[in-house]
């Protein structure tokens, strides 16, 4: 079997690039997309290697600079896996433990790009975008000498930019978010207002570039399979971290100044209209991801593959993809229908073990975008959404199931308790969870238009997925 190596001297490598978020997506996508682009630049690539911070996983540090930060990215393509080393982190390390700590990282001279994965969650937004000034952890980074979130430890780096006069490195957020840099943008300047430091804001507004983004690959999480699949491969040679992925990879990136890595070598796109294409894959990649990972947990198919499988559930996913989720996508019609079909072919990869658990969490911080967004513009359409209602309470049932400890896989959602409490107070009332659940503003907005109506009809089929057999539903639904 091929196994592609680096191209490049490792020991050569420098870093320029801090990285917060060290998980498996980073790992198969923005890495590898600067490992190509430091083999393409014979002359300056090397000043891109990547100092890569997690801001939870101290195994997975130690894990890395056990391996030299060298790690194997298993390709999962249906009819095969292709096996390439990776060796573009130059460092990784733990925010816990770490010196000279993130913010003095990101002043470094030397950091001219900083990139981020913490997922939805981890920016604490509420569902206008705005900085959730009441989350604990912004509560508690407020006051904290060493900050532990992404907005903190931002503010803080920019804030010893800004005193030491240097020029600011570029701020790419990498997660899916809707409009992702503008938003994190604000988010930061948020945070320096509630510290009270108008000026700084001020200054990051003006000063720091945050360009939009749009980041695809699917990336599950490592199994003992892939790490028995790369021993296999690579002989002697262990390593406990391996990454699988899927083969497609895209990365369009919002027009910047200043100098970055040649990540087009990879493919990466720039552009000035980001928006375009992040709305196309949040609502029809990442919203179909969430009914295919509620509505398949609810069904007993623990994976995206499985979901899509399923005949009723393959064909409700599809038909909300193309008929729903495409609200407001510019994209002509021919495009829509492609994309769509790409999208139903990598879903139903069958080397790929995409856990719908995995997918479910974090719903709260997921919504807005992903499925409410759409949702509102079609009922503004007068077009029918049964999708979303299918989805939001495919959601609760699975939440409130979570609640009763009736599903064996960990529940992750920083708004769990109040989901949770809302679950708990009207256990046996579908209108009032429904009702609650709708009316938390933070993770659905302002009330969407004919609100009692759309609560009526989302409580009407949590009532059916608690009370008759999730099958039998979807096969009702498929038509
Ligand atoms: C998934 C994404 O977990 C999720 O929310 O929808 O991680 C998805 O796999 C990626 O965005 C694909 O690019």
């Amino acid at each position: 079997m091929a196994i592609h190596q680096p191209r490049f001297d490792l020991t050569r490598l420098r870093s320029g690039i801090l990285h917060l978020g060290c998980g498996n997506f980073h790992r198969a996508h923005q890495v590898v997309a600067t490992q190509a682009a430091i083999e393409a630049d014979k002359e300056n690539g090397l000043r891109w290697g990547i100092t890569s911070a997690t801001m939870r996983r101290p195994d997975l540090t130690r894990q890395l600079t056990r391996q030299d930060n060298l790690y194997t990215l298993l390709t999962r393509e249906p009819e095969g896996t292709v096996v390439s080393i990776i060796g573009a982190i130059a460092e990784s390390v733990f925010l816990g433990d770490d010196r000279p700590g993130l913010p003095a990282r990101l002043a470094d001279r030397r950091t001219r790009i900083v990139t981020l994965t913490v997922t939805a969650s981890g920016y604490h937004l509420t569902a206008d975008g705005r900085l959730d000034a009441q989350a604990d952890d912004i509560q508690a980074d407020l006051v904290r000498d060493t900050p532990h979130t992404a907005p903190g430890v931002l503010t803080a780096g920019l804030e010893k930019v800004r005193r030491q006069g240097s020029a600011p490195p570029v701020v790419l957020c990498c997660d899916n978010l809707s409009h992702n840099g503008r938003t994190l943008r604000r988010a930061v300047t948020d945070f320096a207002s509630l510290r009270g430091d108008d000026r700084l804001a001020e200054w990051i507004a003006q000063h720091v570039q945050f360009p939009d983004t749009m980041v695809d690959r699917i990336v599950p999480a490592t199994t003992p399979d892939d790490i028995e699949d790369v021993r296999r491969a690579l002989g002697d040679v262990e390593d406990a971290a391996p990454v699988p992925a899927e083969p497609w990879f895209q990365w369009v990136i919002g027009n910047f100044e200043g100098p970055r890595p040649c990540w087009e070598a990879h493919g990466a796109q720039f552009t000035s209209d980001v928006a375009t294409f992040e709305r196309a894959k949040l609502q029809m990649l990442n919203g179909t991801h969430m009914i295919l990972a509620y509505i398949g947990a609810l069904a007993g198919l623990p994976t995206i593959a499985d979901a899509v499988a399923d005949p009723a559930l393959g064909r409700i996913a599809s038909r909300f993809m193309r008929e729903e989720q495409s609200a407001g996508v510019a994209f002509a019609s021919d495009d829509i229908a492609r994309y769509a079909d790409a999208l139903m072919t990598r879903f139903r990869n069958p080397a790929i073990v995409h856990r719908a658990d995995r997918i479910g969490r974090n719903g709260s911080a997921k919504m807005a975008a992903r499925v409410i967004a759409p949702m509102r513009a079609n009922i503004e359409a007068g077009r029918p959404t049964p999708g979303a209602i299918l989805l939001i309470a495919g959601w609760i049932r699975w939440f409130a199931l979570h609640e009763q400890q009736a599903l064996d896989t960990a529940l992750a959602d920083p708004r769990a308790e109040t989901l949770r409490r809302i679950c708990a107070e009207a256990r046996h009332d579908h209108h009032a969870q429904a009702k609650a659940f709708l009316e938390m503003e933070e993770v659905f907005g302002p009330p969407l238009p004919r609100h009692e109506y759309h609560a009526a009809e989302i409580a009407g089929m949590l009532r059916r997925l608690t009370e008759e057999s999730v099958t039998a539903v979807l096969c009702d639904e498929a038509g």
